[in-house]
């Protein structure tokens, strides 16, 4: 199923009603929708979870056959995971899309759904269930999953505008881990900013030339296994002295990170609900989207 971009058929699966139902709404204007060239009615995802939110409508029940099933807690993690293990990530997108709109938003999935999948793919490995070559294919397959995720974090209406200044987001030098980073960046770009992601093992210098070159309102470091304890808060403390003279903020993330004595101007957030908490203060204002009236 495409996820971004749905067919009346789509929608009308996804919440359960019949066809004509949503082509009503959609001409009363309950719905955002456009219309191709050849005149058929489509549907962005992001009008679709605000439509849902608005009117407290309750998807719910056993879903369509040819959609994934969506539970919360461990059930949608086995799901997800089992689908990844076998590199369908159209489904895995369709999954996420099903567990947004009975609710959560896309940073509470990464927090509770996604990355409890790759702790559980990570310890099968580590028992020698899977091969190395399993664990790849599953952690690649929901790498690709984040990178297609970000309608599912955008407000409704009009497309994001990039408003809010830069975003820079990274692993610590020798940190081949970035899956941490490349949550964030998703949840910020859906946020309005402007992302540059250097991403897994990026040298300390690098990254504070980056910083200061693109004079980044938010600086984003995840560190998920430190190479050197000492060398990583060497890396933090280059990129705080960047803040201390040129503005921004740094946020940094990961188990990792939480060994790493950090200067004042650095905050360590636990998950991606914090960054996100974070980031709602972080950059230029954000403008106001034209209809939105509830997070999303
Ligand atoms: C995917 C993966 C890889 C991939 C990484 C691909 C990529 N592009 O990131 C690859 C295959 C490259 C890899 C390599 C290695 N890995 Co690895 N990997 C994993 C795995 C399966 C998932 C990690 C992950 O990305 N999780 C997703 C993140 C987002 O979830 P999380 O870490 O739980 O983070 C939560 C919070 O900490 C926080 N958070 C995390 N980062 C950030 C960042 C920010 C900004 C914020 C706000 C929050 C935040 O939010 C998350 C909640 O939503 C883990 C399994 C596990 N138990 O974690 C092993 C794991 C981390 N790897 C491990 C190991 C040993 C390695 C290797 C050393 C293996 C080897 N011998 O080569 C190498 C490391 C090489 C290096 N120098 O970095 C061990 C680490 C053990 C340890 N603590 O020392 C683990 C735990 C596997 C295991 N059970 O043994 N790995």
């Amino acid at each position: 199923m495409p996820t971004d971009v749905l067919s009346t058929r789509q929608v009308a699966q996804l919440l359960g009603v019949g066809e004509a139902t949503v082509k009503r709404w959609a001409d009363a204007g309950e719905i955002d929708c456009f219309r191709t060239p050849g005149g058929h009615r489509k549907f962005r995802l992001r009008d679709l979870t605000f439509f849902v939110h608005k009117r407290h409508y309750q998807v719910a029940g056993p879903l369509p056959a040819d959609l994934p099933e969506a539970a919360q807690g461990p059930a949608a993690v086995a799901q997800l995971e089992r689908i990844a293990m076998a590199g369908d990530i159209d489904s895995c997108v369709a999954l996420l899309a099903v567990m947004r709109l009975r609710g959560p938003t896309l940073d509470e999935l990464f927090d509770t759904v996604v990355s409890p999948a790759l702790f559980s793919i990570g310890s099968r490995w580590e028992k020698g269930e899977i091969s190395i070559a399993e664990e790849h294919v599953a952690s690649q397959t929901l790498i690709d999953v984040i990178a297609r995720a970000q309608p599912l974090a955008e407000p409704p209406g009009e497309p994001v505008r990039p408003d809010r200044g830069v975003a820079v987001v990274a692993a610590v030098a020798g940190d081949q881990h970035d899956i941490g980073a490349r949550m964030a960046g998703c949840l910020l770009r859906a946020r309005g900013f402007e992302v540059l992601a250097p991403l897994a093992q990026t040298p300390a210098r690098d990254l504070a030339d980056l910083m200061q070159r693109s004079r980044a309102a938010l600086t984003v470091i995840t560190c998920t296994v430190p190479v050197d304890v000492a060398a990583v808060a060497e890396q933090v403390e280059l990129c705080a002295s960047v803040v201390r003279h040129s503005g921004g903020r740094v946020v940094v993330g990961g188990a990792g990170m939480r060994m790493v004595k950090l200067p004042p101007e650095v905050k360590l957030v636990a998950n991606m609900r914090e960054l996100v908490a974070e980031s709602e203060t972080a950059g230029r204002k954000r403008s106001a989207p034209r209809s939105a009236t509830a997070r999303v």
